[in-house]
């Protein structure tokens, strides 16, 4: 390696002992060709020989820096290393203290162990066995279970057949009840009934019905045409009277008035329809009747003759009667 003194000594043998007439032309053709002073060369040689040196001192500072920062990095690691390893040591040697203790310890316990009293225990409980073994009566053991095992199964049979008629007798009153229930239901709905039909009668009675074999009867006490009689009837719930049987037409003549009853042929002359549809089958009518007297369209019935038991007459339906309302209950 070539020092800075070296260098610097090695240029200015250079600068003493050059061919002086070559120089001179060399430096004529720098004038010629760069147009600078003629002492550039050695300057520039001098420039470059500081700063290659200003280069190296750099580099040298770099690598000292570098060298120290690795010497004084490893040995702390190296140190962490080392505290390690010694706490291992030390965790080892714990250990092995604990285990050299257990091992004594079980030396002693095993040095005091009496083996032979350990022995003949052993040995006598199971001479006991043996003998217990021996004397237990096999067959005798055996019959006491057979017998209980029998009871058991009598017990047990028992029971099922308890439990069967039980199931039985549960079922049957299941059924009862519910007969009872329906029994009830059918009841209640009779009651119900029976209050609507009871609170009817209280209600006709009240309004001065006449009760007569299961109908209420009412004889106006104002006259009315055949139509209005009927409509007066229909809106108290009922209708004009209807007579089928012999007793009805003896209760209908007790009324000494005459009176509309619910007859009438009006839709088709000569065919006779009570107010509910049906046709006229049995009929007491006065001698005579009905005449349709003189054409007159004598449509509607009453009751005129009362002094006899045959007390229809038929009539005009716009004349004005006294007429009975029946509502059959
Ligand atoms: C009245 C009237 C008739 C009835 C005759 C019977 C005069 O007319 O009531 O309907 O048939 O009497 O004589
Ligand atoms: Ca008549």
């Amino acid at each position: 390696m070539v020092s800075l003194e070296e260098e610097l000594e090695l240029s200015m043998t250079y600068e003493n002992f050059e061919d002086v007439p070559a120089r001179k032309a060399a430096s004529r053709r720098s004038v010629e060709d760069f147009n600078v002073p003629a002492a550039a060369p050695g300057m520039k040689m001098y420039r470059l020989v500081v700063v290659s040196f200003g280069l190296l001192c750099i580099l040298q500072a770099a690598l000292n820096i570098s060298l120290r920062l690795t010497l004084f990095s490893q040995p702390n690691s190296l140190t962490e290393e080392r505290d390690e390893m010694k706490r291992i040591y030390l965790d080892l040697e714990a250990g092995c203290n604990n285990l050299t203790e257990e091992r004594d310890d079980l030396k002693r316990t095993l040095e005091n162990y009496d083996l032979e009293a350990g022995c003949n225990n052993l040995t006598e409980e199971r001479d006991d066995l043996k003998r217990t073994l021996e004397n237990y009566d096999l067959e005798a053991g055996c019959n006491n279970l057979t017998e209980e095992r029998d009871d058991l199964k009598r017990t047990l049979e028992n029971y099922v057949s308890q439990q069967n008629s039980l199931t039985e007798e549960r079922d049957e009153m299941k059924r009862i009840n519910l007969d009872l229930e329906a029994g009830r239901n059918l009841l209640t709905e009779e009651n119900h009934g029976l209050k609507r039909t009871l609170e009817e009668y209280a209600h006709y009675l009240q309004q001065g019905w006449v009760y007569f074999s299961g109908s209420f009867y009412r004889i106006s006490s104002t006259m009315k045409p055949w139509q209005d009689s009927r409509r007066d009837c229909q809106q108290r719930g009922a209708d004009l009277m209807i007579i089928n049987s012999q007793e009805e037409q003896d209760f209908s003549r007790q009324y000494k008035n005459i009176i509309w009853i619910g007859l009438m042929d009006r839709d088709t002359e000569g065919e006779w329809t009570w107010v509910d549809g049906t046709q006229l089958t049995t009929s007491f009518w006065h001698s005579g009747e009905p005449n349709n007297y003189d054409k007159r369209n004598e449509d509607c019935v009453n009751i005129n003759h009362h002094d006899h038991t045959n007390s229809w007459n038929d009539a005009p339906c716009e004349n004005e009667y006294f007429w009975i309302c029946e509502k059959k209950m």
